[in-house]
């Protein structure tokens, strides 16, 4: 085929299918998060996966919404519930998948798990097991990137259980006294493991919180992932101005325990249900469908390629490699010997 019949045959596959939706993007981007960890819950179960696993169901307007708005300049941290964090921030799935069984073609050799996905090269600090430790982290990364003069953004995910912690302070006013370009993403799901915000905090209002350190600060909607990439944007759009840091409480919920081992006594069915009806994945589809930019046809492609990923990445990882045992001391201990 000559190279001017291959761009004709493009110009008519593109009149066929309208350029893409933005919002039907944010649709897979969240799909690809929904289908992904599904397939780790059944990989746990056959113990593939072992150790501690958390998923992020229910939760991925935040992610997809805030991840929308970064270029790959910028710098993501997040916890140990950060599958979809790394996975948007573009770590492959294949990578991902691998490095949850311990296999050596896992993004840190199988060495770091489920809760420690790092990767360097896309700026993608973590996977942090501490409650409130990404935090700090965050704020170097922003003062080093102040200091070198680079227009350069952090964004910090952690959960609401993170302000019972003094780093959550210490970051906060540190971040703001400096004026740093960090975004605190605070994915607010109203339990920390089995605590209940009310039960724990007198004040419940995280935005609030956050304004006490002149930090400006909103509470957003994270099950609608339109709200979520707007208030986003806007902040963004802010710290890269200068405006120093700024801060989203995302009120979300996750639709499963808090993770595999955890017999979910301390909320009542009834209230996962109420939530469930508001699964920002579904929420997306309708409002899509009903404006017309949403085919059936365009859906089931959208199914399709995500299925076609995870599918690809269990394949990877069911093909790998379990890191060598006598390879365990590797990076541990220096090599250089003794001075
Ligand atoms: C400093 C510290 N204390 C306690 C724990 C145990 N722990 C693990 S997850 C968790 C709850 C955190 O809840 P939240 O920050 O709301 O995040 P979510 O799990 O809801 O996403 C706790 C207390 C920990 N990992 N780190
Ligand atoms: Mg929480």
């Amino acid at each position: 085929m000559t190279r001017r019949a291959a761009g004709a045959d493009r110009s008519l596959e593109d009149a066929d299918s309208a350029p893409p939706d933005h919002g039907r993007t944010l649709l897979q981007q969240m799909l690809r998060v929904r289908r992904l960890e599904e397939k780790c819950v059944e990989l746990y179960s056959a113990a593939k996966i072992r150790g501690f696993l958390h998923v992020y169901i229910g939760e991925e307007a935040v992610a997809a919404g805030v991840m929308a708005t970064l270029g790959a300049e910028d710098a993501v941290v997040a916890t140990y519930r950060e599958h979809g964090h790394a996975l948007l921030r573009g770590v492959p799935a294949t990578s991902i998948l691998a490095e949850m069984y311990g296999n050596q073609e896992g993004c840190c050799r199988g060495r770091g798990g489920s809760m420690h996905l790092f990767d360097a090269a896309r700026r993608f600090y973590g996977g942090n097991a501490i409650v409130a430790g990404g935090l700090p982290v965050a704020v170097g990364l922003a003062l080093a990137d102040k200091m070198a003069g680079r227009s350069r953004v952090t964004a910090c995910f952690f959960g609401e259980g993170a302000v019972a912690e003094g780093e959550f302070h210490e970051s906060l006013n540190l971040a703001a006294l400096w004026q740093l370009p960090v975004l605190f993403c605070c994915e607010n799901n109203l339990y920390a493991m089995g605590t209940a915000l009310g039960r724990s905090e007198s004040q419940t209002s995280i935005a609030l919180k956050a304004a006490s350190y002149e930090i400006p600060a909103w509470s957003v909607d994270g099950m609608d992932v339109l709200a979520v990439e707007e208030a986003a944007r806007r902040a963004v759009d802010a710290i890269r101005a200068g405006g120093g840091p700024h801060f989203l409480e995302l009120r979300t919920y996750r639709f499963r325990a808090h993770s595999m081992f955890d017999p979910e006594r301390y909320r009542e069915k009834a209230e996962v249900s109420t939530w469930l009806e508001r699964d920002p994945i579904e929420a997306l589809r309708t409002t899509l469908e009903s404006s017309g930019k949403l085919s059936d046809k365009e859906w089931a492609a959208i199914q399709g390629e995500v299925d076609a990923e995870v599918a690809a990445a269990v394949a990877f990882a069911d093909a790998g490699t379990p890191e060598p045992v006598e390879e365990l001391t590797r990076f541990v201990y220096s090599d250089r010997g003794p001075r």
